[in-house]
């Protein structure tokens, strides 16, 4: 009874397995007890609250799918999918620190480090004892990364970088971060940076009105000298981070759902309560017709992104079938947001409510990872052949 209401018009739970609701049941009841009672209190003072790190290792949330040899949980892109739902029904910005750690540093790690590096990372980034960034985006490189100037030289013994990246989430308390830089080829390489490396410096990025409980900085290398060592040596070129942020975007469209279920959930017991013109405002047709298209719409949602779980589980789904999901949903979300902050009247701009912080939030998960014009021209270009961004 202290859960959250979760939004179930289509039965989808008959389509899970039983992990796959254990796990998320003790996602939700998590996010509940834990998060839920001081993520307000934190976004409001524009901190990541750090007490929460090892509670998001314990129930999945770094690494869910890394196999448990190298610390991970080793559950599937469903149970992967809930986990995200669930802590992004607390805040989005909880969710994005999951969101790096797991499929932005793990991922590429696992996939394309060699066994020293997964063994030296992989078990303490899954308990949350070492955290992690990942540096794509620079200040004149947002959407087209391909463009990158971070650039590292071969030193015989090292490597040097040089260079800066910008809108890092978890840059400001990260012991490493997974950077990506060209060499003297041009060719885009992934190498790990440790905090403490001389020249590394990682500057917080205040005022932000969104995602204000996630800690946003620059990575900025002068001279770093990287040992040899933390090259990622089994994939380069732009499709490695691009490999990452298909695994990350996938979560990003399970978190939104959950988002938008707090915002309806909330709308809906509030619309039941409220009482104007003595009836409850949930008896009016304009009232209704809000709260209906708001189910309808986390409906269709859960339905495409259940789908795109059970195909990335086989092996199958696409990076556009990723990006349709990953913007049809925070779409879906930011809307509802906007509907649902609506139905609360004044309530709904004040911190008593989640609303307006899952509002604001996704104003910086339509853009990250993609933004929604970059995601409707992947779609574009798949469908047609045709590459409309250059
Ligand atoms: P394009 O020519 O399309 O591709 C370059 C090379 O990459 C290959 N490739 C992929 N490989 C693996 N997985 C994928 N998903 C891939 N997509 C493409 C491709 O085959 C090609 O290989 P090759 O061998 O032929 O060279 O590249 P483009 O330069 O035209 O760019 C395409 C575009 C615009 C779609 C891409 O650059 C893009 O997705 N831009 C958006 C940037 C973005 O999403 N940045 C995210 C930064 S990280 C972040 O926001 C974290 S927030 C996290 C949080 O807090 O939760
Ligand atoms: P731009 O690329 O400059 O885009 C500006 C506008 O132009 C957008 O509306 C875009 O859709 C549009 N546009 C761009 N190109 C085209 C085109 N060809 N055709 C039509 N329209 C176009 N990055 C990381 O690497 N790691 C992180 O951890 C990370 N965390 C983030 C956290 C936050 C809070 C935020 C806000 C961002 C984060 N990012 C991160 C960066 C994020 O990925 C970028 O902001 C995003 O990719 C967009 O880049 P940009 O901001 O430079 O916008």
């Amino acid at each position: 009874p202290d859960l959250f209401q979760a939004p179930d018009y289509y039965l989808l739970d008959d389509l899970l397995t039983d992990e796959h609701k254990l796990v998320r049941d003790s996602a939700r009841a998590w996010v509940k007890r834990e998060v839920s009672p001081i993520i307000e209190d934190y976004a409001q003072r524009a901190e990541f609250p750090k007490q929460i790190i090892k509670g998001l290792g314990e129930i999945g949330g770094f690494g869910p799918y890394i196999p448990e040899e190298y610390g991970g949980a080793g559950l599937d892109q469903i149970s992967y999918g809930l986990i995200m739902q669930e802590i992004e029904r607390g805040d989005s910005g909880v969710r994005s620190t999951s969101s790096v750690q797991s499929s932005l540093v793990m991922y590429p790690i696992w996939k394309y480090g060699n066994e020293e590096q997964r063994m030296k990372y992989l078990p303490k980034l899954a308990t949350g004892e070492m955290m992690g960034c990942f540096g794509l985006t620079e200040p004149d490189h947002g959407s087209n990364p391909g463009g990158m100037t971070t650039n590292f030289k071969d030193k015989g013994d090292h490597y040097l970088l040089n260079g800066a990246k910008m809108w890092i989430s978890n840059a400001p308390f990260a012991d490493i971060a997974v950077v990506w830089a060209k060499n003297e080829e041009g060719r885009i390489h992934g190498l790990i940076v440790e905090r403490g490396m001389e020249g590394f410096t990682t500057p917080e990025t205040h005022n932000k009105w969104s995602l204000r409980a996630s800690a946003t900085g620059e990575l900025i290398f002068d001279n770093v000298k990287v040992p040899k060592e933390n090259l990622l040596p089994n994939k380069s070129g732009l499709g490695a981070p691009l490999g990452c942020l298909d695994s990350a975007r996938y979560g990003i469209a399970w978190g939104a759902i959950g988002a938008a279920m707090d915002c309806y959930d909330t709308a809906l017991r509030y619309a039941k309560e409220r009482i104007q013109f003595d009836k409850p405002i949930a008896a009016t047709q304009l009232q209704q017709k809000k709260l209906a298209e708001m189910i309808t719409e986390i409906t269709k949602a859960q339905l495409l992104t259940w789908r795109l779980g059970v195909l990335r589980n086989e092996g199958k789904a696409t990076t556009a079938q990723i990006s349709m999901a990953k913007r049809n949903n925070v779409d879906m979300a930011i809307n509802i947001a906007r509907e649902a902050r609506q139905i609360l009247g004044g309530m709904g701009i004040t911190g008593e409510y989640s609303i307006m912080r899952h509002s604001m939030n996704l104003e910086s998960v339509i853009t990250y990872e993609g933004t929604h014009d970059i995601h409707l021209l992947i779609t574009g270009a798949d469908i047609t052949g045709m590459q409309a961004f250059k």
